[in-house]
């Protein structure tokens, strides 16, 4: 058995029920057999088995009172992955479907991410079960307040700095940010994704939407495309799809569809986006409101339908496993030319293969929505200078990085005799930084 599957095999084992852990750590290792036949040392070094488990994990009781006096608990996590190229980097979420396992599948992912990206990050995540959805302003604060007044122990801006991901977004980090300051007295960059008001980066918060759109114009440019008039697909409709989609139309695209976890919005005549950012950013709504505004587009309930829309251009941007095999199979069946993706894991370990056997561009996530956390670690470097860069200086470094990210995803993946496949070339590039940097490090 090679030493690759045997790790597979053992993390399985020793890390029983934990699926989404599983799935991630199956797509990683089984295409990093070139690079660990390439170095032997790998393997007397245990590098795939420290590699695989976190550093430190943090496991932590977080409890709120409501509106009404009642208190509840929920738990809370940080993963602290791998800290080999830099302090550990990688978001918060907040959604009841958070688990063990979901935040150490986003953990690992998150180490290889930070790594294309070219920036000294390291791998984190950390979250809670906590549902933010109907809840009063007040309990959103409480609840943070209580996460942070375990969590600010474990995080700071050279160990740990924690962001947004699901339910967690400006609002969020601000009530994190400013229990923080309180706990600590320290006004440091320990959180990114802060307002612009307190230390925060100018596009940190269309970084992740618009890097998913520049990268995948890259693919498109190298092969004498645009995304002139293609119709367009994008799941979700939170802080990436709102921001994938105003870049998309930017450049000239028809989105067609979006969709909530409750069913997706069908607009023939392309998304009007400040209604779904009124609805979602504003008022905090449902997508289906987009239906009652909008004359012509048609509202349908439950999500996996959206897939069956013909499109030129798909953009998962909501969560993990949106797209089975099945989806998958209705996408290429359609003639759907590129997907990107947006969401992390967005699709299942089927629907990957389904993408790979077709002819199509398949840009994996931990390449295509690096730009979010790329973007996290220009805000760090500001805050470390006490300046802010325009606008336009962020926003143009956002586009090296991504095209720069295609171009090292796309060599690694020539460079072992894969072209074209960017699952092997972003893992293999990923990985490629941080095994040498655990190998320099010694055994720790
Ligand atoms: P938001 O909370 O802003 O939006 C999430 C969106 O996805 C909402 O529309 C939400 O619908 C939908 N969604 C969540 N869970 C489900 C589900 N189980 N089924 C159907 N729809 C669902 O999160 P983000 O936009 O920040 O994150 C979206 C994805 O992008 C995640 O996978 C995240 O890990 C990834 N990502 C985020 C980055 C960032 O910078 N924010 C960076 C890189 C990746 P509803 O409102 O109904 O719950
Ligand atoms: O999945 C991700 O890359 C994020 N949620 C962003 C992390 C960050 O630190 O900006």
């Amino acid at each position: 058995m090679s030493y690759v599957q045997r790790v597979l095999d053992d993390l399985k084992k020793r890390n029983p029920g934990e699926v989404e852990f599983h799935q991630a750590a199956t797509e990683i290792l089984l295409t990093l057999e070139p690079v660990i036949n390439a170095h032997p040392e790998y393997e007397k070094a245990a590098l795939l088995e420290r590699f695989t488990e976190p550093e430190r994990t943090v496991l932590f009781r977080v409890p709120w009172v409501d509106d009404n006096g009642a208190v509840h608990v929920n738990k809370g996590y940080r993963v602290q992955f791998n800290s080999a190229i830099g302090p550990y980097k990688g978001g918060l979420r907040f959604h009841p479907s958070v688990n063990l396992s979901v935040i150490k599948f986003l953990g690992l992912e998150q180490i290889l991410k930070n790594s294309l990206t070219g920036l000294p990050i390291g791998g984190g995540k950390g979250g809670s079960d906590f549902d933010p959805k109907g809840k009063s302003d007040r309990e959103i604060m409480a609840f943070c307040q209580s996460f942070m007044t375990e969590l600010y122990r474990h995080i700071g801006a050279d160990t740990d700095v924690p962001a947004g991901d699901i339910g967690v977004g400006a609002r969020e980090v601000g009530y994190l940010f400013g229990q923080y300051k309180r706990i600590r007295d320290e006004h440091v960059g320990v959180l990114t994704g802060r307002g612009l008001s307190y230390g925060g980066s100018l596009v940190r918060k269309e970084a992740t939407g618009y890097g998913l759109v520049y990268i995948t114009e890259e693919a498109m440019r190298l092969r004498g495309d645009s995304f002139k008039d293609k119709i367009t697909v994008v799941s979700g409709s939170g802080n990436v799809a709102i921001y994938a989609c105003e870049k998309a139309q930017q450049l000239g695209a028809k989105v067609v569809a979006m969709y909530d976890s409750n069913g997706y919005v069908y607009d023939e005549n392309g998304i009007k986006l400040d209604v779904i950012k009124q609805i979602k950013e504003v008022e905090r709504g449902r997508i289906k409101e987009y239906a009652t505004r909008v004359a012509g587009a048609k509202y349908v309930e439950g999500c996996k339908g959206i897939w069956n829309i013909p499109c030129d251009v798909a953009l998962p941007c909501a969560t993990q496993n949106e797209i089975d095999g099945e989806s998958a199979a209705a996408l290429v069946k359609n003639g759907v030319k590129y997907v990107a993706e947006g969401a992390n894991m967005p699709s299942t370990l089927e629907a990957i293969e389904v993408f790979q056997n077709a002819e199509l561009v398949y840009l994996p996530a931990k390449a295509a929505n690096a730009g979010g956390v790329a973007t996290s670690a220009l805000e760090m470097a500001q805050s470390s200078g006490r300046l802010y860069w325009s606008s336009e200086e962020v926003d143009a470094k956002l586009k090296t990085i991504m095209v720069n990210i295609y171009r090292n995803i796309d060599n690694a993946a020539k460079k072992y005799g894969y072209a074209g496949n960017y699952v092997m070339g972003a893992n293999i590039a990923g990985f490629e930084k941080v095994a040498e940097a655990m190998m320099a490090h010694g055994i720790v």
